[in-house]
């Protein structure tokens, strides 16, 4: 199948200049592709000759040996206040937390979850979890009872870290369903009144445990982390990773977010997503950086503040952060300068072509496209800094990873598709952050492979440049009267009209066309959705994409219905449009 010529290709490729590409971690991007090897960077990594390993190793132990004094982690809060947390005091509260779940009892391979926002204890929960070689989970802070419940009853959890607020409004309701979740841990503001019945206050529970920890060693296959996937296909599912996995994080921060050890980075991501995890803290922690840790939600002016204050280095944020700062116009990012910041990079959803020039004119460099998922734990395609960015692309495949497009046959072969064939996204199992599992579910973990490729379920092509252009969700990509669209394209152009604030598209059955483009519509405080408008934006968008891919209706919504970490949910707008069963919501935001 060609693709609908795509009109994403509309900016000129960005090149990057001589001085940019010779202070990047990564600057002969075939060369790095040809030596690049995993067992290579495992091996330097970690220097033993029993061939164990563990995840803190590299994210703590080594640096808070050689860089004791050095910030791991600057909290700033609501008054920009500062507190830092150095590698050597980082290292003895997560050993305090290691001896701690010692001490009640828990086995490696038991699952100890953590339902809390970006404090300090979240830090040392996950380093102490992975040093005694239990099992790491997040929870979404904003999720209600039942997705907590859900989880935690999927996961077997053993031990919950959270606030007193958080349990008080979401766990105690949901407690005495939960028989196999023994030890619940608070952390405490000072004045919070009495600690609830059946749980332990974290800070008193540590007191008097010994700082020191000797991390278990394990096999490179033992399992580190549990993330539960955004569900916007059906019921969500327990990811699995395993401790090898620090070994694909590491080489991406280093390869795709240019991390150096001197570097401030910022990673925005909540700590409840793969993102905030692997991202926000354990990979730029392998890399001895300091984290930039911001305490409150999104606020443009608080943002830029933040950048320039701190003297970011690299910000790896999300499409949707991005097109809020866009909205806010050029005048609040240009109060500040940003002479430190070398490199911004965003995951999660398609990044729009104007989000990436808008980074050239807010800050002199274009938006880094990454592409990855909870289950491949790990970047694996980029915009590498050094390398020419097309606006609209998400980058080429990190050296050690062999990214197709791919088709199923009916034989059960794989078709590997020429460029600018449009097919899935398929990865060669073998980088060392693939999931091992889904949690209970071996069958659809089974069915995720075909023939030796793992199937992403997204819909792309690869161009003549080796680039990857995202169409969509395998269950996204609309197919009408002959055309394949990618509901991504759409959005972007309505997203340009005048009125639209966001917009989401998918396919409905046609008996003639097969399927025709219906697109719902956010529209910006002070538009009525009337006719008049909707008939405006229909015409913009025939003029932007013509007749064959604009959409055929427009829906006018309050606010679209969004899962936790942002991604419009498609399916859901789908089968309403249907007047099909919902399904699973846990992952929604409550607005919608
Ligand atoms: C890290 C993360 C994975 C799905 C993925 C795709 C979408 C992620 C994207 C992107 C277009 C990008 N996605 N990055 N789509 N361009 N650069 O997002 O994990 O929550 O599991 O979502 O997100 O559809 O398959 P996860």
């Amino acid at each position: 199948m060609q693709p609908a010529k795509t009109t994403l290709a509309r900016f000129s490729p960005i090149e990057k200049s001589l001085r940019t590409v010779r202070a990047a971690n990564l600057w002969d991007y075939e060369a790095m592709c040809r030596h690049f090897s995993w067992d290579q960077l495992r091996a330097d990594l970690f220097d033993r000759s029993d061939d164990k390993m563990n995840i803190a190793m590299v994210a703590i132990d080594g640096h808070a040996k050689l860089t004791p004094n050095k910030p791991a982690v600057r909290f700033v809060d609501a008054e920009f206040t500062r507190t830092e947390l150095t590698y050597g005091e980082l290292l003895r509260s997560a050993n305090r937390f290691a001896n701690l779940l010692r001490l009640v009892a828990i086995e490696p391979g038991a699952v100890v979850a953590s339902l809390l926002g970006r404090c300090p204890e979240l830090y040392s929960t996950v380093l102490g979890t992975l040093k005694c070689g239990a099992i790491f989970a997040p929870l979404f802070a904003a999720f209600g009872p039942e997705p907590i419940r859900s989880r935690l009853e999927l996961a077997g959890a053993r031990v919950l870290v959270t606030t007193q607020h958080l349990y008080e409004r979401k766990v105690a309701p949901i407690r005495s369903t939960l028989p196999t979740l023994r030890h619940i841990f608070i952390v405490r503001e000072v004045a919070e009144g009495e600690l609830p019945h059946g749980t332990q206050d974290l800070t008193q529970a540590m007191s008097g445990l010994s700082e020191t920890f000797e991390t278990v060693p394990l096999s490179a296959d033992t399992p580190a982390l549990l993330h539960f996937t955004s569900g916007t296909t059906g019921k969500p599912k327990g990811v699995v990773h395993v401790h090898d996995a620090i070994v694909a994080h590491h080489a991406s921060a280093r390869l795709a977010l240019d991390l150096h050890p001197q570097d401030v980075f910022w990673c925005t991501a909540d700590p409840g997503w793969v993102t905030g995890i692997s991202y926000g803290v354990l990979a730029p922690l392998s890399c001895g950086v300091t984290l930039l840790v911001d305490r409150e939600e999104l606020d443009v002016e608080r943002w830029y503040r933040l950048l320039a204050e701190n003297e970011v280095n690299v910000w790896y944020t999300a499409p949707t952060a991005i097109r809020m700062l866009m909205k806010a116009g050029l005048e609040p990012v240009k109060r500040h300068t940003y002479p430190a910041l070398r490199l911004i990079a965003s995951v999660g959803e398609p990044l729009n072509p104007e989000a990436v020039m808008w980074g050239m004119g807010a800050f002199g460099m274009p938006v880094h496209d990454t592409w990855w998922q909870t289950e491949t734990g790990a970047i694996m395609i980029a915009n590498f800094l050094s390398q020419t960015v097309w606006p609209g692309a998400m980058g080429r495949p990190m050296p050690g990873v062999h990214a197709e497009i791919g088709r199923r046959r009916d034989d059960g072969t794989v078709e590997i598709l020429a460029p600018n064939e449009v097919g899935e996204i398929v990865l060669r199992p073998g980088w060392p952050s693939m999931f091992s599992g889904y949690l209970n579910n071996e069958q659809r973990y089974q069915e995720s492979f075909t023939n030796g490729w793992y199937f992403s379920g997204d819909q792309a092509y690869r161009d003549e440049h080796g680039y990857f252009w995202f169409i969509g969700r395998t269950d996204d990509v609309i197919k009408s009267s002959g055309h394949l669209i990618s509901p991504f394209e759409v959005e972007c152009a309505l997203n340009l009209h005048p009125a639209v604030m966001q917009s989401a598209v998918i396919g409905l059955p046609d008996p003639v066309a097969g399927q025709v483009v219906q697109a719902i519509v956010e529209l910006r405080p002070d538009y009525a959705g009337d006719d008049e408008l909707r008939r405006s934006i229909m015409a913009h968008a025939r003029r932007s994409l013509g007749a064959a891919i604009a959409p055929r209706g427009i829906d006018f919504v309050v606010s679209l219905p969004r899962t936790r970490s942002g991604k419009i949910m498609r399916r859901l707008l789908r089968v309403r449009a249907l007047g099909l069963p919902e399904g699973d919501l846990s992952t929604l935001e409550p607005s919608a």
